[in-house]
């Protein structure tokens, strides 16, 4: 019987730091449990011999160096003609921006090769070898690798299996594009600071009113992208007081 989320083939020039990932937490017991594949690459080994580079200057002169081609697809190639069909990802700060909904999409597929990007770029013909080119967001990582591992982990925790029932019903809640609402447990109070009295009133119906409207409200404050309003009528910086908040 086949795994219930993809295996991923991860393509480096740095394969051990994906060691942790298959070691701790949600992705490590993922991992151990057979529920997701987790395999990395050195990029070097397909070089074909040890003189051979990875990286050289750029036609036409500027700062850095690129990856070279020839080991990106021999690479690529030989990863996808052994892993079962799937999609293949560059990840590079010029790609589209990966989400939940992207995270969503990956983990239907039986294998999702992702190629980390080094050094200040790479050859352009390698682009071809790619179904998608994706990004984490918008700022400069040295590499494509935490980026990897950032989608790995949001992928396997929509793997049927990896998370109990409970974290996998609040998981649901980003999906429907609201943040989470304020939680509390013991102390009751703390610091002269309560937890709201309808939390322990053991009234269900309007724990779950307030929960809703909690929701809704720390959304329009924070994220208010997320619900289609502009985001300039706003200015909480993520940990402010929403507006109408006693
Ligand atoms: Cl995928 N790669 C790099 N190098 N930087 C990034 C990124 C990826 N996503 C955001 N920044």
């Amino acid at each position: 019987m086949s795994r219930p989320g993809p295996e991923f083939h991860v393509i480096s020039l740095f394969p051990e730091m994906f060691s942790p990932a298959s070691l701790c937490g949600v992705t490590g017991k993922a991992v151990e449990q057979g529920l997701v594949g987790l395999t990395a690459y050195q990029l070097r080994d397909f070089t074909g011999g040890s003189i051979h580079p990875v990286d050289d200057s750029p036609y036409g002169g500027g700062p850095g160096m690129l990856m070279k081609p020839e080991p990106v697809f021999a690479a690529v190639e030989q990863v996808s003609s052994t892993a079962p069909p799937g999609v293949s990802v560059l990840l590079t700060p010029q790609g589209r921006r990966f989400g939940q909904e992207a995270a969503a999409r990956l983990a239907d597929e039986k294998r999702v090769l992702l190629f980390c990007g080094r050094y200040e770029g790479v050859d352009e013909r390698i682009r071809p070898l790619f179904d998608e080119e994706l990004s984490i967001g918008d700022y400069v990582l040295s590499g494509g690798e935490l980026a990897a591992l950032v989608i790995i982990d949001a992928v396997t925790r929509l793997v049927p299996g990896v998370l109990g029932s409970d974290e996998s019903t609040r998981q649901e809640s980003f999906s429907d594009g609201r943040l989470e609402y304020p939680q509390y447990t013991r102390p009751a109070v703390f610091r002269g600071e309560a937890v709201p009295d309808v939390l322990r009133s053991g009234n269900h119906a309007e724990i779950e009113r307030w929960r809703r409207e909690q929701s809704e409200r720390r959304t329009r404050a924070r994220r208010p992208d997320l619900v289609g309003v502009d985001r300039s009528a706003g200015g909480d910086r993520g940990r402010g007081e929403e507006p109408g908040d006693d």
